[in-house]
């Protein structure tokens, strides 16, 4: 049996500058998220979208920081319902910016914890988002939650995050673009910080598979965190940080049908499509093809590969 996905909208704007976003969920309704994956036979039930509560102001020690308060009010809504949705199935979690991901995250990891077992994290993203609130200069929490995932200090006024990951179970893949600060963070840890440099030089291929075989071997639960601007901006437009550069069309499929085979991947986020950049759809179709890839679509379905 099939898992069944759970679509969870969360209209988030407030983790970056640019207004937009916050139609990324009605988007990926429209360009039909729920019909393609019940043609891949999964049972789907879309549980809307999420919404906050006027929150209660919270100060910041960074002056630069914005939206603080509402981004911790999405963090505990979406903890919440993640957590939820990890015990009907498998969460989609359709943003919004890339702050959905505190939330998205922290519910998955509470979850994983309940049940006794790691959690691994894909960040399939241009960024690195390893600042904290502390160090960012543009004051954008979406460029924050690897640093919360992995229970960096300096998010005082979040919830705290229910079982930090270990860096060594994070994995950065396709990044290109590392502010100076996130940069020398990132130099001290173990994480597996795949750039574009790497994907260069060594395939799309061959650094997920060494990654995806360390969380089998831990029995490990994975949640893949998918950036728009992982993905050239020539095949995705519509995202308000293009970065040039980034992962073509069969190499993003190709990830994706990795992704399927390994049968490891257990939770999702869609974060930073803005529907107000779009070229007549095309960046949420693209996005609504690769969760098909990452759910089971197949070009031609051998019984077997041995590509090796
Ligand atoms: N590092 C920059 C910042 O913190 C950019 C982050 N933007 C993203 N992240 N789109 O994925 O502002
Ligand atoms: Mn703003
Ligand atoms: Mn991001
Ligand atoms: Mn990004």
């Amino acid at each position: 049996m099939k898992p069944t996905c759970i679509l969870i909208g969360a209209p988030i704007d407030t983790g970056q500058k640019r207004a937009g976003c916050l139609m990324g969920p009605a988007a990926y309704r429209v360009a039909g998220l729920a019909q393609s994956l019940v043609e891949l036979g999964h049972p789907v039930e879309d549980w809307g979208d999420l919404s906050i509560p006027v929150p209660d102001p919270v100060s910041s020690p960074n002056p630069v920081v914005h939206h603080l308060a509402e981004t911790v009010a999405w963090t505990r809504a979406l903890a919440e319902q993640g957590r939820h949705a990890m015990q009907k199935g498998f969460p989609i979690f359709m943003g919004g910016d890339h702050s959905l991901s505190l939330g998205s995250v922290a519910g998955v990891a509470a979850h994983a914890e309940q049940i006794g077992r790691p959690l691994f994290v894909l960040w399939l993203d241009a960024h690195s988002d390893y600042h904290t609130p502390l160090t960012t200069q543009s004051g954008n929490l979406h460029g924050t939650p690897v640093a919360y995932i992995a229970g960096r200090p300096g998010f005082d006024a979040f919830p705290p995050f229910p079982a930090p990951v270990p860096t060594r179970r994070i994995c950065l893949y396709g990044i290109r673009s590392v502010d100076a600060p996130e940069h020398e963070a990132l130099l001290q840890t173990d994480m597996t910080v795949c750039d574009m440099r790497v994907l260069d030089e060594r395939g799309i291929v061959a650094p997920l598979r060494e990654f995806l075989d360390k969380v089998r071997a831990e029995n490990g639960l994975l949640h893949v965190s998918l950036d728009v601007d992982f993905l050239d901006p020539g095949i995705a437009p519509a995202v308000g940080t293009t970065v040039p550069g980034g992962t073509t069309f069969r190499e993003a499929h190709l990830v994706m049908e990795h992704l399927h085979e390994s049968g490891l991947v257990t939770s999702l986020d869609l974060v930073e499509l803005n529907p107000f950049l779009d070229e007549r759809g095309k960046t949420a179709k693209l996005m609504v093809e690769l969760v098909g890839s990452l759910m089971g679509r197949k070009v031609f379905d051998r019984p077997t590969r041995s590509f090796g």
